[in-house]
């Protein structure tokens, strides 16, 4: 009911995701700056699953609802969603998904340090694959039908990479569905090179800290300047930040469309 205030009819909850992701840290300072946690607003953990699942239902029954939203993700295409204005810029402006590695990895495996400064892609075109999955693909699967359709950039992320001869290399990565795609993605290429690519999955907090650690050669996952920067912070100097894989990412708070009357963090306390 758009007349009423919107608090009350969500019990003054945020559908959030898992603990360590970048958002939930974000999500809790713009509760505090934009005055929400004051008047008892409280962000809700859970997982992406779950928070698809709530959203669903909500949308469903045409029922108000506020999630941590981010692009990529399926649920915009999926869903008629729109992100909330957010004037202080609590949760940055360009975001970008980068690649990072252990320190010394491009002494000790040129070979794959050099994949890594190749490798990236657009927005749509990781959504290729995150869509694949989504619609019930294995991720293994949807990789690897990714590259027999784009048999151009698979080259140009080989270009001089040299044979991996049965090289081990490992890659850690956060289940979100981007890095799913990423993760599995740059298995496939690199295999198809003769390296043979570990990937573990893990939260942001382990993963920042087995990169940092040496414990792990590299992740695709890290999602900077803004998203990760608590982590960017606390690992300085132990990591090096390789590049920008994906340009164009963004996070923050998003209602479907049919909120017309929420446009803006500061329209929750309305
Ligand atoms: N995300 C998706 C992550 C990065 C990838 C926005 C949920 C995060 O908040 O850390």
């Amino acid at each position: 009911d758009a007349s009423k205030p919107l608090g009350p009819q969500i019990n003054y909850t945020i559908t959030g995701i898992d603990a360590g992701a970048g958002i939930m840290g974000n999500t809790q300072t713009a509760l505090e700056k934009y005055g929400l946690a004051q008047k008892n607003w409280q962000l809700q953990t859970s997982s992406t699953a779950a928070m698809t699942s709530v959203l669903d239902k909500a949308i469903k029954n045409k029922q108000p609802i506020v999630v941590t939203g981010w692009i990529p993700h399926w649920m915009f295409t999926k869903y008629k969603l729109k992100f909330l204005q957010d004037p202080k810029k609590v949760y940055g402006d360009a975001e970008g998904i980068h690649t990072i590695a252990r320190l010394n990895l491009k002494k000790e495996e040129p070979g794959f340090y050099q994949f890594l400064e190749n490798f990236n892609w657009t927005s749509d075109q990781m959504s290729e694959v995150m869509l694949q999955i989504n619609e019930g693909a294995d991720a293994t699967q949807a990789a690897k039908d990714y590259l027999k359709k784009h048999p151009k950039q698979l080259k140009e992320w080989l270009k001089n990479v040299p044979n991996g001869n049965g090289k081990k290399v490992t890659l850690a990565y956060v289940a979100w569905d981007s890095e799913i795609a990423s993760a599995n993605v740059a298995k496939q290429a690199l295999e198809s090179k003769g390296y043979k690519v570990t990937i573990r999955s893990m939260d942001a907090q382990p993963m920042w800290t087995a990169v940092a650690t040496g414990a792990v050669d590299a992740s695709l996952s890290a999602w900077l300047p803004t998203t990760h920067s608590a982590y960017a912070k606390s690992f300085k100097g132990k990591y090096i930040d390789v590049r920008t894989n994906m340009e164009g990412a963004k996070t923050g708070l998003a209602v479907p469309t049919y909120m017309t009357n929420i446009n803006s963090i500061s329209d929750l306390l309305n």
